[in-house]
């Protein structure tokens, strides 16, 4: 399994080192080596980020609209709350840091500020909050950017330590949601020396306002008596697209045939649909060659693509 989904996360990227390496944030000052790194640690336990004898300077802009965030819900200035934890490094705790925090309208202009200001770290881990409010409409971007410096100036990373940073608006956070149409499909009977059966589409959409990653496949004991003949063409949907998967029943042997179509997804209330698709086989001689079009046995030979 692998991690897909982006839902359920903080807006912003990689806020608490635990993504690869610097990933989400531009570098303004502080290149690694002589300036940013990541060590383990932090106020979760896991990691954190660490600054040197030099200002460590970084930022990165989130932007709301792009994650799914309606312009109308934003302009009723919901809540906005921020928060980050600092700490500084032995042997001289006193290290510098500082948060700022803006949001910014559709120009990228700054209507609202948080600004700590350099201020001085401590030993233990401080927790920097602030909550935004009534700021009227237009938010469309929040601007975050943090820094730390050592107080010893010495090479290595003996600076302030930056960890769990948050940013959360106060609106349902966008999700993904996956519709399966139709909820069932019924082939009917078919012979099982009459080859394929006409094609059944399955149509997968994402109703919901976030991308939708998903999966599909056959599963049942008797799944080789059905195919999939038409996968779909993507496996991430935007808002309101859909895509498409085409089925087919070509039994092999007689009797009452029952298989599941699963599709998988990041829909968080709907990680996995399974769609049951069943047919009656009965026994028909296969056309003999000569007669008629010969039907090969393979049930993909015969696929559409
Ligand atoms: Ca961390
Ligand atoms: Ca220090």
């Amino acid at each position: 399994m692998t991690a897909t989904a982006s839902w359920g996360e903080s807006l912003l990227v990689n806020p608490s080192a635990d993504g690869a390496f610097l990933s989400g944030w531009t570098i303004h000052a502080g290149a690694p080596s002589s300036g940013w790194d990541v060590r383990a640690g932090g106020i979760d336990g896991c990691r954190r980020f660490v600054t040197s004898y030099e200002w460590c300077i970084r930022s990165q802009e989130i932007d709301l609209v792009a994650r799914g965030f309606a312009p109308e819900a934003l302009d009723a200035a919901p809540a906005v709350a921020v928060s980050e934890w600092f700490a500084g490094a032995d042997p001289d705790p006193n290290d510098y840091a500082y948060l700022k925090v803006e949001l910014r309208d559709a120009g990228h202009v700054a209507f609202a500020t948080f600004d700590t200001g350099v201020f001085r770290t401590r030993g233990g881990w401080l927790q920097i909050s602030h909550r935004f409010t009534d700021y009227g409409p237009g938010l469309r971007y929040i601007y975050w950017e943090d820094g730390g410096k050592d107080t010893e100036e010495w090479a290595g990373q003996f600076g302030a330590s930056l960890d769990a940073a948050s940013c959360d608006v106060d609106l349902p956070f966008p999700q993904p949601h996956l519709l399966v149409s139709p909820p069932a499909i019924d082939f009917g009977t078919q012979g099982t020396g009459d080859g394929p059966t006409p094609a059944e589409v399955i149509v997968i959409s994402n109703t919901g306002v976030a991308d939708l990653v998903f999966n599909v496949c056959l599963s049942g004991a008797l799944f080789a008596d059905f195919a999939i003949v038409s996968g779909p063409a993507t496996r991430r949907l935007s808002p309101g697209q859909s895509a498409f998967v085409a089925v087919v029943f070509d039994p092999t042997l007689d009797g009452e045939k029952l298989a599941w179509l699963r599709v998988w997804s990041d829909d968080p209330e709907a990680t996995l649909v399974e769609l049951p698709l069943a047919g009656t086989a009965v026994e028909t001689p296969a056309p003999t060659a000569g007669r008629g079009a010969h039907r090969a046995p393979s049930r993909f030979s015969t696929s559409p693509r």
